[in-house]
């Protein structure tokens, strides 16, 4: 049985959970981390050095970097389903995973973290700006992108859609004034209408 440790609103628990679910595969999960607590304890450290969440322990094979893990379910237990068969295909959907964590994160974080994460009278309206111009930009990088298929590496969701889906559901419940971005929005329409999108991402924001 597959084993995760982590809280549920996590984004990166998030990923592995929806992969998990598009694989229909069974797997134990523990709350860790946040207020749960339990990722800096020695026991957890020695399995994930970095004491973030998630990681996951599969027979006695553990790992940790929620897109590692997503790669890792897909190749062993998905036949490659979530990831197009051709260098080509793989690469553009590869790219899109590592494309959140360089340049979509970095900018949405802090919007996320200010206007849900942070009492009001603690928000930094410039930190919000910022970070709204910054993340409206990345995703006109996909509204620009999109037009080219359903889905961000084809006419199939891959995991290229996965960690980007996962902020776009936090990005369109933002209380925030958006953009018109209407191809990022029948791509992320597109997302609502998956089962393991329902039951693990559109979760109240917390
Ligand atoms: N690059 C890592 C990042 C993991 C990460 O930053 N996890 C956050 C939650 S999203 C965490 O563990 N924060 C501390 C906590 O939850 O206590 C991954 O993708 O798995």
């Amino acid at each position: 049985m597959i084993k995760l440790w982590g809280r549920t609103d996590s984004s990166n628990v998030q990923k592995v959970l929806w992969c998990l679910g598009e694989l229909d595969l069974p797997f134990e999960r523990q709350d860790w981390g946040g207020k749960f607590g339990g990722n800096k304890d020695s026991d957890y450290l020695a399995m994930n050095p970095n004491g973030l969440v998630p990681t996951m322990k599969d027979g006695e094979f553990i790992l940790w970097e929620s897109n590692s893990i997503m790669r890792y379910l897909n190749a062993k237990y998905g036949a490659g389903k979530l990831l197009p068969a051709t260098p080509e295909g793989m690469a553009n959907a590869n790219r899109w995973m590592d494309w959140q964590l360089s340049v979509l994160n970095p900018a949405i974080v802090p919007l996320f973290w200010n206007l849900i994460r942070t009492p009001e009278e603690k928000r930094d309206s410039k930190i919000v700006q910022n970070a709204l111009d910054k993340t409206s930009a990345a995703w006109q990088t996909v509204e620009n992108h999109i037009a080219q298929g359903a889905f961000v590496a084809g006419e199939n969701m891959t995991l290229g859609d996965i960690p980007l889906g996962v902020w776009a559901y936090r990005w369109f419940n933002l209380p925030i004034e958006r953009p018109p971005q209407p191809k990022l929005e029948n791509w992320y329409e597109r997302l609502r209408q998956r089962k393991p999108y329902q039951t693990h991402i559109m979760i109240p924001l917390t």
